[in-house]
């Protein structure tokens, strides 16, 4: 009955079930914006395979049976993301300390309908009641481990139009993620228009890996996925890559280079080769200006400025560069978030080290800075599951559905305990990837189990997982999610 992913807090089963019907409502309460805001995002969810009107009313004004909404400002114990459900066969309340925390309560009762409630019509010949649309009777609550559970999406190596990263944005948050990292700016490509360097689309946004045509998104394309996102308390972490990584920068705009000579565009797949001009005084203005524009564009806290790879600057030049950017950022009132070489720098406790596959971050967290985790062995998920997936890399290894779900944060890093991890994000690097299908078939199934390592306590089980992901296939198919049928998972029915 419960093959809930992520696994919740605490789950005590009850005799019954509450059934939707076409009576039924949402109620809110208090009827705020924010949480009005939820019930129309559950009423989306069920009225399409439902065909149920599913009314919104505030509470008080509401009879019947109803799936109620509740903030609850005492319930402080569930802190900023947690919820409590409890669902009785006269109806299924759902509270919160916060609207987020609704929200993912909100994804936990998806989860408990039938796979039919993703189908994106009603089912012809719908029996008698209490089916088909039951609510397994219990109570559920339900807190995260981590603050930050990601997801990165390189859209430099090859570009993905608003509607792909709005795909992933849907998909992410039935999975309680809360982070959107995208990747903006690489050798390959540059895709965020900014105003007073308009050569960075216009030019550095015309090329992808193997050449295809790339894109960049407009300002006013980047705030709409900012605000789709925030509607499914996702916030978005923006990263232009520096001081390395920024060939497509380096061909639009000549004087960027030592040389004041335009570098040819690149479409390979080779890194470590670019970097800015560390001793140019324009860098530093070009990298002002960026990261002024973006900070503006961006309402969350966090600006990621990449700092992985800088194999054409010398060690001494990339921490004095490191240092400068770490001020910038500062300066335009965001929190730096860098992969974890930037732990080589001075950093401020403020910073935030992402590591990837050195121990760097070992040495960010002993200056104070948090870490979020992203072993590439473990959650690049632009590795091949095995050696006959089609797409993807190999030089992690093969990351199969347990290995991005059977480890554990807290022991990932020697000399970085549990307090000072942030969270765990999943990494989608894009060389080989090159359609929303591609996207699906590596994120699904091994993100569900990543953002279970992000979400759910200690001491998970790879067996009792795998039995829920195996109950899960069907969900995922009614989503139309594009998955790989791991031979890990036993799919039939
Ligand atoms: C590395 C590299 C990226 C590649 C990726 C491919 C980091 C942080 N830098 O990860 O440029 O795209 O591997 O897996």
């Amino acid at each position: 009955m419960h093959a809930l992913i992520p696994q919740p807090h605490s789950i005590e089963p009850a005799p019954g079930a509450f059934a939707l019907t076409a009576d039924t409502s949402i109620t809110v309460s208090p009827a705020t914006p924010a949480v009005t805001a939820v019930a129309e995002y559950l009423a989306a969810r069920l009225r399409p395979a439902t065909g149920f009107a599913l009314p919104i009313q505030p509470a008080e004004a509401a009879a019947g049976p109803a799936l109620a909404l509740a903030l609850d400002p005492a319930g402080d114990v569930l802190g900023a993301e947690g919820y409590a459900l409890t669902v009785a066969p006269d109806g299924a309340r759902l509270s919160a300390h916060a609207p987020a925390g609704l929200f993912y309560g909100v994804q936990t009762l998806r989860q408990l309908l039938p796979p039919a409630i993703e189908n994106a019509t009603p089912l012809p010949g719908q029996g008698p009641l209490p089916g088909p649309w039951p609510l397994p009777a219990g109570r559920i609550r339900d807190v995260p481990r981590f603050a930050w559970r990601g997801l990165m999406l390189d859209v430099a190596r090859h570009f993905f139009p608003v509607a792909d990263v709005r795909r992933v944005i849907d998909l992410a948050a039935a999975y309680k993620i809360n982070r959107l990292h995208l990747h903006l700016s690489d050798d390959q490509g540059w895709r965020i228009d900014i105003a007073s360097w308009p050569e960075l689309a216009r030019v550095g946004g015309q090329t992808a890996v193997g050449g295809g045509p790339g894109g960049y998104y407009t300002q006013a394309d980047y705030a709409a996925l900012v605000a789709y996102a925030a509607a499914r308390h996702i916030t978005i972490v923006p990263e232009i890559d520096l001081p390395g990584h920024t060939n497509a920068a380096l061909a639009a705009y000549p004087q960027l280079n030592a040389d004041g000579r335009p570098r040819p565009p690149y479409t390979g797949i080779e890194v470590g080769f670019s970097s800015l001009a560390i001793d140019n005084e324009l860098t530093y203005r070009f990298i002002d200006d960026v990261i002024g524009e973006l900070a503006a564009l961006t309402p969350g806290d966090y600006l990621h400025i990449g700092g992985d790879e800088a194999l054409a600057t010398a060690k001494e030049d990339y921490i004095r560069f490191i240092e400068r950017v770490a001020a910038i950022v500062r300066a335009h009132g965001k929190r730096m978030v860098g992969w974890e070489e930037i732990g080589q720098a001075r950093l401020e406790p403020s910073a935030i080290a992402q590591h990837w596959a050195s121990g760097h971050a070992t040495a960010a967290a002993a200056q104070g800075a948090s870490v979020i985790l992203s072993p590439a062995p473990r959650v690049y998920l632009d590795m091949k599951y095995d050696a006959a997936t089609p797409l993807g890399l190999a030089w992690a290894g093969h990351i199969s559905v347990r290995a991005a779900y059977d480890w554990e944060p807290a022991t990932q890093l020697a000399g970085v305990a549990e307090a000072q991890l942030l969270g765990v994000e999943a990494a989608l690097w894009s060389e080989t990837l090159t359609t929303l299908a591609d996207i699906e078939f590596m994120l699904f199934p091994r993100l569900p189990g990543v953002a279970e390592v992000g979400w759910s306590a200690a001491g998970r089980d790879w067996e009792t997982y795998r039995a829920r992901l195996a109950a899960h296939g069907p969900r995922l198919g009614a989503m139309g999610v594009n998955f790989y049928r791991a031979a890990e998972i036993d799919w039939s029915p």
